[in-house]
């Protein structure tokens, strides 16, 4: 079953879900507590609610006759990293000073996690993700990303850009809050597939093309079964000493990054695909420094 935020033409803004038919609006006055998306992940049966709330006055939605919104209400978004040998060997090349730093948190223990983003910096599908005026090279970086209830449970997976300013996070790794956090950093949707006990990550396949003017500029795809770490142990090392009262989201990091030629511009398309979630495609604004 697939969760999601949507705008209808009148600009009302609604959950809906979709059970391998059509996408159904929910009516989220039915239950007490249940006002919002996130209060539907974060209940013990999302499915089950989820199928309790549809909204038996409203038909089936065609597509086109509304837009998805990022699939997110007041969580927080964190991100793992260097979870894939592609993107540690990236940035050992990328940083001279900080290449031993990435080389043993791929074999180490402890993953790296960082903050990635508040709500307010979230861009859903077809808004605008930024690349930085004092960044030269950036790189979108196509994730899959966990969506975590509050006691730690792994309720759903979607889509995700963890915008990359690499120039600046390769002169000096002190500098990757600022490579990483900025207002249009990070793009989540179109939805949410809710997870089942059948899930593998080698079943996630994940896509990324870049058009400039219309031509592919880029393009390369992994699946997450590349990944080093599982979802069980990234999840476990976030909610370590961090409570995470609301639930979040939790990018597992990218298994792909374009040739180091290669940075994003002002006026691109960025499409990320991921099986079984769909597509999440973003335009890229820059504005001159
Ligand atoms: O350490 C830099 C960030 C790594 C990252 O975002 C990734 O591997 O996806
Ligand atoms: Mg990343």
């Amino acid at each position: 079953m697939q969760l999601a935020k949507i705008a209808l033409p009148d600009n009302e803004r609604r959950v809906a879900m979709n059970d391998g038919g059509s996408w159904k609006l929910l009516n989220l006055s039915q239950v007490e507590r249940v006002h919002t998306l996130a209060d539907i992940l974060n209940s013990p049966d999302p499915a089950g609610l989820a199928r309790y709330l549809v909204d038996s006055n409203a038909g089936p939605l065609t597509i086109g006759e509304f837009r998805f919104l990022a699939p997110l209400d007041n969580q927080e978004v964190w991100a793992a990293g260097v979870t894939y040998k592609r993107s540690q060997v990236a940035r050992m090349e990328e940083s001279e000073s900080g290449a031993s730093h990435y080389d043993k948190v791929y074999t180490a223990p402890r993953p790296e996690i960082f903050f990635k983003a508040t709500p307010n910096r979230v861009s859903g599908p077809l808004e605008p993700l930024r690349v930085r005026s004092d960044s030269q090279w950036t790189v979108p970086e196509p994730e899959l990303v966990l969506v975590v209830s509050p006691t730690g449970r792994l309720v759903g997976y979607t889509a995700g850009n963890d915008m990359s300013a690499r120039d600046i996070e390769g002169e000096n790794p002190l500098y990757l809050p600022q490579a990483k956090v900025y207002q249009q950093c990070c793009g989540l949707g179109p939805a949410i597939l809710l997870a089942t006990p059948i899930d593998t990550p080698e079943n996630f396949k994940i896509r990324l093309t870049v058009r400039r003017g219309g031509q592919v500029v880029s393009e390369d795809g992994t699946h997450a079964g590349q990944m080093a770490r599982s979802f069980t142990e990234l999840i476990g090392w976030l909610l370590k000493e961090n409570p995470i009262d609301t639930g979040t989201f939790l990018f597992t990091g990218t298994g792909i990054i374009p040739p180091d030629n290669f940075s994003l511009e002002n006026g691109d398309e960025v499409t990320i695909e991921i099986t079984g979630i769909g597509t999440l495609v973003s335009p890229i604004v820059k504005s001159a420094s």
